[in-house]
């Protein structure tokens, strides 16, 4: 075999494909030898072929995580439980280069607390974009409990757009939920403070902490919220918890529960009893009802004061509008679901052993009728639970929170304590089957379970403690979800799958089909601003230029495999900023950037155009390279910052390689090249043969092929040109990279020919 061949027969065996597997009999056994050998019983084999993906395969529903401390999101495929992304949301992450290039650095500033950077957040509520109360697929909202703010990731690229802060709140829970066309996106906070950045003495706790649930206004077709229409309302400094916005017949209400609505302050120090005594005495707390669709026309009206740049409702106004009111709930309530149909509104009371029922309809019939036992001590109208209670059920000790399934009236509520879930009809008021998981769960999420239409289906139970579950792997332990069948009348427990990153709160869960993720960008793209880069380059006009604050401008790109410019160079003190831009046009020719000493780290996704600015303020060689193994010479693809010493003048200009070539080398070279030709032309020929325009995956690595034999045919000129003038070393050179252009076309061509094979292609001619 000559030496292209073998180059190439080493490219096919190195990307495994062409060859045919090869088989291995002996390996072979039969399910009864498997299911002996590994102790398995028949009903781990049903569970088994309910989650077993095979290779290639997709899953029918896409999970959106919290990931708690974290601060990110984390997105698996149901039922096969497979990780597919962790999207950085409040927390740097290296891999996506968020918080390492300029664009990313500039969402994490917009979280910035009185100008401190804060680089984590605690993720616990991920909400999806709904139209009517259906998830349409476009953006995800995710709160910060820790430091109040919500953050929009938009899902036509998975990316971080934008955070905001709550300007009241030094704690929240009750986010993120969306109203049912995304007009608001609801978050309520959890413990009270006063809104004021001041020192306000715990012993003013009664008048001057307050609790907040904020509606921000979702500006659609910018895809960010708009804290210049949002409002919030004041709430007393219960410790507001969980939130739900109502659909149906209950739309333009939100609903708030609260514990602690003893308003105990704690302080063991002072010799008295701690928080969870005083805040547990009471046998109920209070749910809050807020109207925003009345308040949202108050704003619109101008009848709502600004409050530190924002609209606040205090409380009176609130009460004299009518869009408050409280209902006493269970004792320290936790979960707070509205159904489907928007009718019923079920709470439970981690310290309860029920879920309780409210009735929509009851209600509106209390406030209509003025039809109050009392008033809090903020002067906010109570109306009492027998007149607004449809049924109480009882589930399992420290039940939290409730799913929908898709049969109508039942419902799936996690059991905290008895680590339980607890089917069961609420309108009927009967409990219809228990499932143990191990162990402690927390949320729980239906398939599409909190929109207008639950589809069923599967349970996913987000347990906290997975103690025992699986490989040791020191004191931290993963948590554990599980995954259950509920398309029976009995629940079944599927698959446990371990989940290292943070804790997870609650998860919603999509039809896949309903995403459109892109897989590129527009060249030259903001992907943080969604809107073109004025550092755009296109290719060939790569350029370094000083601007007039004296930062030096590197206009680079990137494309399989180089990195243009290959030597930058600065001088000590100077401000730079890189900016590159990927050129590639395929799929997943993600390229990476790593600058060593100055924590320069970026992706690059095709289209993307990012940016990096450092002080260069040491002198010395600084190397670089691309991070990801985009091709077969993804190891050369290299350069050199050079920061040179003030008034460095250079001794020579003269590089030399480490080799001389010859005329000799020259012809081996091309002859190299026109082999390689050969075997792209027979790959070339077999492509074209086939009815390969019936298949867009392959129509796009055609379009990629070509555009590498393109940029062969320029190498190739100027090899020849060289060659002409009897320059051999650059001629030589110059046919090398024409040879690197035609082992990319000839990768891509290859993956063409294997992909046209595998999925049946018929000849055309
Ligand atoms: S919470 Cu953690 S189990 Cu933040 Cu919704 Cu209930
Ligand atoms: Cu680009 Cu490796």
């Amino acid at each position: 075999m000559n030496k292209s061949l073998k180059s190439i027969s080493a490219l096919v065996m190195g990307l495994g494909i062409g060859m045919g597997a090869a088989s291995n009999a002996s390996a072979q056994s039969s399910l009864e030898e498997v299911m002996k050998e590994r102790g398995l019983t028949q009903k781990d084999l049903l569970a088994a072929a309910k989650t077993y993906t095979p290779t290639g395969g997709r899953d029918e529903y896409l999970a959106f995580s919290s990931g708690g401390q974290s601060g990110q999101v984390i997105v698996y495929g149901v039922p096969s439980m497979r990780i597919l992304k962790y999207i950085a949301v409040f927390t740097p992450e290296p891999w996506q280069g968020y918080g390492f290039d300029d664009e990313s650095k500039a969402v994490l500033a917009q979280g910035r607390i009185n100008g401190e950077d804060i680089t984590y957040g605690d993720t616990h509520h991920p909400a999806f974009s709904e139209t009517e109360g259906e998830y349409n697929g476009r953006y995800l909202f995710i709160n910060d409990k820790a430091n109040p703010r919500m953050a929009v990731i938009d899902l036509h690229d998975f990316e971080t757009k934008q955070i905001v802060v709550n300007p009241f709140m030094k704690s929240e829970h009750g986010g993120a939920f969306v109203t049912p066309n995304t007009e608001y996106v609801m978050e309520a906070s959890q413990y009270a403070a006063p809104f004021s950045d001041d020192f306000v003495p715990l012993e003013e706790f009664n008048e001057k902490y307050r609790g907040a649930v904020t509606y921000w206004k979702f500006d659609d077709k910018k895809g960010r919220l708009d804290p210049e229409k949002s409002f919030t309302f004041e709430l007393p400094p219960y410790s507001q918890d969980l939130s739900d916005a109502g659909k149906g017949p209950s739309m333009g209400w939100g609903f708030t529960n609260s514990f602690c609505s003893e308003r105990y302050v704690g302080g063991i120090e002072r010799g008295r009893p701690p928080f969870e005594a005083g805040c547990s005495q009471k046998d109920t707390d209070f749910l809050h009802i807020t109207n925003w669709k009345k308040a949202a026309e108050l704003v619109a009206a101008g009848k709502v004061k600004k409050s530190k740049g924002a609209y606040m409702i205090p409380m009176d106004q609130a009460v004299k509008e009518g869009l408050l009111y409280l209902i006493p709930e269970p004792k320290s309530p936790h979960g707070v679901d509205v159904s489907p149909d928007g009718t019923h509104i079920i709470v439970s009371g981690k310290l309860d052993s029920h879920a309780w029922v409210y009735s929509w309809e009851k209600i509106q019939k209390a406030i209509k009728d003025k039809n109050f036992e009392g008033k809090d001590p903020y002067g906010i109208p109570i109306i009492a639970m027998k007149d607004a209670l449809h049924t109480q059920v009882q589930v399992g000790l420290g039940p939290l929170h409730t799913q929908y399934d898709a049969k109508k009236c039942v419902v799936y509520t996690s059991i905290y304590v008895d680590s339980m879930v607890t089917k069961w009809d609420y309108c009927e008021g009967k409990v219809l089957d228990q499932l143990h998981i191990h162990y402690n769960i927390g949320h729980l999420v239906a398939m599409e379970g909190d929109s207008v239409s639950p589809d069923g289906k599967y349970l996913v139970s987000l347990n906290k403690l997975a103690i025992d579950r699986f490989n040791p792997v020191g004191p931290l332990h993963p948590q554990n979800h599980q995954l259950i069948d509920i398309s029976g009348d009995k629940m079944q427990l599927l698959y446990d799958m371990p989940l290292p990153l943070g804790e997870p709160h609650y998860v919603v869960a999509i039809k896949a089909d309903k995403l459109k993720p892109a897989v590129r960008y527009k060249s030259g793209w903001n992907s943080r601003t969604d809107s073109k880069s004025p550092y755009k380059t296109r290719a060939g006009r790569e350029k370094v230029v000083k601007d007039e604050n004296g930062v030096v401008h590197v206009y680079g790109t990137v494309i399989r495999s180089h990195i243009t410019p290959e030597i930058i160079e600065v001088e000590e003190g100077d401000t730079v900023s890189i900016h590159l831009t990927n050129l590639e046009r395929a799929e997943d020719e993600t390229h990476g950037f790593a600058l060593y000493n100055e924590n320069v780290n970026l992706s690059i996704e095709p289209g993307k155009t990012v940016s990096a600015t450092f002080k260069a303020d040491k002198a010395g060689v600084f190397p670089y390279y691309c991070t990801e193994f985009c091709s077969a010479l993804h190891l050369e693809m290299q350069g050199y910052l050079l920061v040179k010493p003030k008034g460095y003048v250079a001794k020579t200009t003269q590089m030399v390689e480490g080799t001389k070539y010859t005329e000799a080398d020259y012809k081996k070279q091309v002859k190299t090249n026109l082999d390689t030709q050969a075997v792209i032309d027979s790959v070339v020929g077999f492509i074209t043969s086939h009815n390969y325009k019936d298949f867009p995956e392959v129509v796009a690595l055609v379009e990629d092929a070509t555009d590498q034999l393109g940029f062969a045919e320029e190498a190739k000129k100027k090899s020849e040109t060289f060659a002409a003038k009897g320059d051999f070393q650059n001629a030589t050179l110059w046919a090398g990279q024409w040879w690197q252009y035609q082992v990319k076309t000839a990768d891509l061509g290859l993956r063409a020919k294997t992909f046209l094979e595998e999925h049946g292609a018929k000849k055309v001619k």
